[in-house]
């Protein structure tokens, strides 16, 4: 597959070949970026704001107006089921434009007043300019979702991007092409490549001397190879990468809304979202009680064709993925877990077993020292274990060299406070999971990445502040 100028994009669900792909080389890449920087330097980098923003909202419009095709692809290249792609990733998209577009026209600058020693003062102030051309790399997972999350703050700031998806989902990144045309968007503004990521487009793409800055979102080691690559030319990253979240269960949780809340943190997406809780730890009183709710959950998912409304699981991303997952599943035999639910390959008696489908799956058990509850396995799996104290649970939570994402439950308001503030990670939830505003820092520590995008994180990454001083 690899080394050819073609490589295929494959439906998840069933294993089909949707389409054939064109690889970029350093050539089109550079075509691509040489664009960009042209586009920069034109009519889009002159725009006033308020005609940049009105244009962003135009690129909102164009996307609902084609939802029901934005749906299709996003469904086909990553077997979501349509219900979650028509209620997350495609509104999402929209929302994107529309939330910077918006901030864009309000977001202010700091001012200061310096009074200097001889009695004169000087008045401070910064202006925002774009960074210039942005590599934008993003995964396979919420593919449009996760794209314009990038793309949408990058332009807002009068950047041009050139965007390289995931080589497993194609799809929508290139009819986000066509959109900005309808939008009115100026040729180079957004640029498509595609491609796998070493020796191939997106290595390309980061080393590229005339790319002014990365945006990336995927694995932690990903991530690493980036660094280097972008550490020759002093580039600006912004990393969202991998996250081991932990969720947080007390005895005086809202129990059924927690059981509910719980299963879609393990289980939404087939558990690939790089927030979804792999970690569950519950307290010890309701133990019992919160593993056999979260079975019959879990047992009762209905996994099944993506194209089916009622669908709550689809597949997993490819075969290879799902070799993984499973290499997990076997692990944690190995390591000595209690099996709860799943565990294995589920079957249909029809073209959906050639699909890569798995079982949603629970084990308790476990140590924590165990690598099925130290290292991301990113399927619909969690490890559930018990404890006893505050303390002990915020250590646990704590004892991860990731820190996306974590979840608290409990009734007691100060507690959630309390707890929530000790947690070593970017953002916490506190009797919900994944409700996002977009206007807030949203990122990870330690190998869960570098920066916060989110509301005007995002845009003090997409552009360069020139402070200008002046004596008076
Ligand atoms: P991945 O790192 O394998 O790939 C992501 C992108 O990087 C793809 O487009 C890929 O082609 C490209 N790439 C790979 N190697 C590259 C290289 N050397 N140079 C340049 N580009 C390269 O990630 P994935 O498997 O697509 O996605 C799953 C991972 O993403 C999980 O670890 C998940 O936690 C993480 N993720 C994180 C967030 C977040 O916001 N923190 C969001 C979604 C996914
Ligand atoms: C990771 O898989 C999910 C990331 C979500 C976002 O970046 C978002 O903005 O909601």
């Amino acid at each position: 597959m690899r080394g050819k100028d073609e490589f295929p994009d494959v439906n998840p669900a069933d294993g089909s070949v949707i389409a054939q792909v064109t690889e970029a080389d350093r050539g089109l890449v550079d075509g691509a970026v040489q664009a960009a920087r042209r586009a920069v330097r034109g009519e889009w980098g002159r725009l006033s704001i308020p005609a940049r923003a009105a244009r962003l909202h135009k690129v909102a419009d164009a996307i609902e107006a084609r939802f029901d095709c934005f749906v299709a692809a996003e469904v086909a290249d990553t077997g979501k089921p349509i219900a979650l792609a028509s209620r997350l990733d495609v509104p999402r998209a929209a929302a994107n434009f529309r939330v910077f577009a918006d901030l864009i026209k309000t977001a202010g600058l700091e001012t200061f007043q310096t009074e200097t020693p001889d009695g004169t003062s000087a008045l401070n102030y910064a202006v925002r300019k774009p960074l210039g051309v942005i590599g934008v790399i993003t995964p396979w997972n919420l593919p449009l979702l996760l794209l314009t999350w990038k793309v949408a703050p990058a332009l807002a700031c009068g950047n041009t991007v050139v965007v390289k998806p995931s080589e497993e989902t194609p799809a929508t990144a290139t009819l986000l092409a066509e959109v900005m045309k309808d939008a009115g968007i100026p040729n180079g503004v957004y640029n498509v490549v595609h491609g796998f990521g070493l020796n191939s487009a997106g290595e390309f793409l980061t080393k590229h001397d005339d790319v002014n800055a990365v945006t990336f979102t995927g694995e932690s080691q990903t991530g690493a190879a980036i660094m280097k690559a972008v550490a020759g030319s002093v580039k600006p990253v912004s990393f969202e990468l991998g996250g081991k979240n932990a969720a947080i269960v007390f005895a005086d949780c809202d129990f059924e809304e927690t059981v509910d809340g719980i299963d879609e943190a393990v289980f939404l997406n087939t558990g690939q979202v790089c927030l979804c809780a792999e970690r569950v730890y519950v307290e010890r009183p309701i133990f019992e009680r919160f593993v056999e709710a979260l079975q019959h959950k879990a047992e009762r998912l209905r996994i099944g064709s993506p194209l089916e409304k009622a669908t709550d699981l689809g597949p997993l991303i490819s075969a290879e993925h799902r070799e993984k997952v499973l290499s997990y599943y076997r692990l944690a035999r190995e390591e000595g877990a209690t099996l709860i639910a799943g565990g294995g390959i589920p079957e249909f008696g029809n073209t959906l077993d050639k699909g890569f489908y798995v079982e949603p799956t629970i084990y308790t058990g476990l140590p924590e020292s165990a690598r099925c509850v130290k290292e991301e396995i990113f399927g619909p799996v969690c490890h559930v274990a018990p404890f006893d104290s505050e303390e002990e649970v915020v250590a646990m939570a704590n004892d991860t060299k990731y820190g996306l994402a974590s979840s608290i439950w409990t009734t007691n308001l100060q507690r959630g406070h309390r707890v929530a503030q000790q947690m070593n990670v970017g953002i916490t939830w506190v009797n919900c999971w994944f409700l996002r505003d977009l206007r807030t820092p949203f990122g990870g520590v330690g190998l869960s990445g570098i920066g916060r995008e989110g509301g005007i994180h995002s845009l003090n990454f997409y552009s360069e502040l020139n402070n200008i001083c002046i004596r008076f």
